[in-house]
């Protein structure tokens, strides 16, 4: 088997989405930890191998690719053991694909990163209210597309829940998930907890940047 390298942060979302990924798919890999805050990703040699200095990024004997969405369905394609978590039926992989690309540009990129990045990088203290509500409206849709289906792309895992679920473990920081308002998600949430593999791949990574968050002591405009 090749030798798999994942280069970025447990406290990272989407570096978390590909650690699901792996762990889903039994993949020997190794965690090469980049630590941001200390700019390791802005050296010569990471640049060298991903001049968008991003992680996740994965290495293996073909070269470097980074977006953890890029990453996830790389890994199905070539080194899963079957098409589950990322159908090749078109129809489901194209609601799959609208899932990840739903996390790329809206949850992660529109509602997540600029709070975090508020927070973590420019020393912001307070969150405006119009970013909340930008949370508020993720959740909204998240709650239609479960549906009455166990997960967010049908009645089967797929890459879309890891996706899903790296991003909202952290939005929750910022607005609680409230399960009379979002019974689906609650639920969905639980399901995800189950899997034997969460805590190891989500659940530690979560609470990790939930205490160095909570730490910066940050609040919400009134
Ligand atoms: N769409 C990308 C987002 C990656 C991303 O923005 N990662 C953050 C860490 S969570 C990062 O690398 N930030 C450092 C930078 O952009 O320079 C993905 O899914 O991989």
């Amino acid at each position: 088997m090749v030798k798999l390298l994942i280069y970025g942060l447990e406290a990272s979302p989407p570096t978390r989405s590909c650690l699901l990924t792996l762990k889903a798919l039994e993949l020997p890999f190794e965690l090469v930890h980049v630590n941001l805050l200390n700019g390791e990703h802005l050296t010569p040699e990471f640049l060298e191998k991903n001049p968008q200095h991003t992680v996740p990024m994965l290495e293996d004997d073909e070269g470097c690719i980074w977006d953890s969405h890029a990453i996830m369905t790389y890994l199905v394609g070539k080194y899963g053991k079957d098409d589950a978590l990322y159908p090749l039926d078109h129809h489901q992989r194209a609601i799959v694909d609208q899932r990840l690309h739903f996390d790329s540009g809206l949850m992660f990129t529109g509602a997540l990163r600029p709070i975090t990045r508020g927070i973590l990088m420019l020393g912001e203290t307070v969150i405006e209210q119009s970013r909340i509500e930008a949370v508020a409206e993720i959740y909204d849709l998240v709650e239609l597309f479960l549906g009455d289906n166990d997960f967010v792309a049908g009645n089967e895992l797929t890459l879309a829940d890891f996706s899903f679920v790296s991003s909202i473990s952290c939005l929750w920081i910022y607005l609680p998930i409230d399960a009379a308002k979002y019974p689906r998600i609650s639920a969905w949430v639980q399901r995800m907890k189950e899997l034997p593999y969460y805590e190891e791949a989500n659940g530690i990574g979560a609470t990790q940047l939930e205490t160095i968050l909570k730490s910066k002591n940050f609040t919400i405009a009134a």
